[in-house]
């Protein structure tokens, strides 16, 4: 297992585990910690010991979002050359499930993060912030786009002008998170999707991701079209002939993700 700097990682019962630990700074995310983050991510989407991939913080907060002390000596052009989004962009090709369990604050750079999510879990109390347009900027890594996008225009634009925290409740409400769980279960119940989603058939899992990630993007009918190729596809994997067998036999199916 890699030694990472800013981040702890572990696999058991086929859940990657990504923990932020870089507690003392509320996790704020300085580049090589991102770098981290999508490296790990991406040993696991490879390593065939992996199914579902888990994604939390240490500590009193998930992320109060990038390193300010970094960032704040940048100009356009050294942001330009370190291309550092290049990173964050690759974090949503993840294929395999990815699972967010935040707690405490999640602001500006980790609410990205936790929008990179596939499903949402959040600590009761949970505080979520675009807080960057009171350091004069704004969201760089999709928080513009991406909350856009879920929530709409007219949340999205006061939430974003106004930097004000929201709470999870509120985001429930608006479909950005899955559910709110306890702190002291956070963890727990975590896992416990965790657990369902790496029983299930991962290739099936991969397409319905693949499928449902168009939709955002694609017409209707675009993705209709995409939909069913990738439907298709299916029926070339061992997990489908293993899916409807075992249902004819009456028994569980296992399924080996080929
Ligand atoms: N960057 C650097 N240091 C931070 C950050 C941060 N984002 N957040 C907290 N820290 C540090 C504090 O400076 C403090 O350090 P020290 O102990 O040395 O004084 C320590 O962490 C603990 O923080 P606080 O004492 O402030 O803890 P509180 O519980 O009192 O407050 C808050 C928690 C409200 C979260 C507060 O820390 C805060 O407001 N932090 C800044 C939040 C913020 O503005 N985030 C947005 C950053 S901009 C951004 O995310 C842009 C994204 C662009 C793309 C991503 C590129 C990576």
């Amino acid at each position: 297992m890699t030694v990472y700097k800013f981040i702890e990682t572990s696999v058991d019962q086929r859940i990657g585990l990504i923990e932020l630990n870089r507690p003392k700074q509320l996790n704020s995310l300085n580049r090589e910690m991102v770098r981290e983050i999508l490296e790990a991510m991406q040993s696991f989407d490879r390593n065939d010991e992996v199914r579902v991939i888990l994604l939390a913080g240490r500590g009193k907060a998930f992320s109060s979002g990038a390193d300010i002390d970094e960032m704040a000596g940048a100009d356009s052009m050294s942001l330009e050359l370190l291309n550092q989004f290049a990173d964050w962009d690759q974090i949503p090709l993840i294929k395999k499930p990815v699972i967010g369990a935040v707690h405490g604050f999640v602001f500006g750079g980790g609410f990205e993060l936790a929008l990179c999510c596939d499903i949402l879990l959040a600590a009761n109390g949970t505080e979520f912030s675009f807080p960057e347009v009171s350091l004069g900027v704004m969201p760089g890594a999709g928080g513009t786009q991406r909350l856009t996008k879920l929530v709409g225009r007219t949340k999205a634009i006061e939430w974003l002008w106004t930097g004000e925290r929201i709470k999870a409740e509120e985001l429930l409400k608006h479909r950005v998170i899955n559910r709110i769980v306890s702190a002291e279960v956070l963890h727990e119940e975590a896992l416990r999707f965790a657990e369902k989603l790496a029983g299930m058939p991962p290739l099936a899992l991969r397409m319905i991701k693949d499928s449902v990630n168009k939709a955002v993007d694609y017409s209707l009918y675009e993705g209709m079209q995409y939909e069913r190729k990738n439907f298709y596809l299916l029926f070339s994997s061992e997990d489908q002939k293993e899916g409807m067998q075992a249902f004819v036999e009456k028994r569980k199916p296992i399924y080996q993700g080929k």
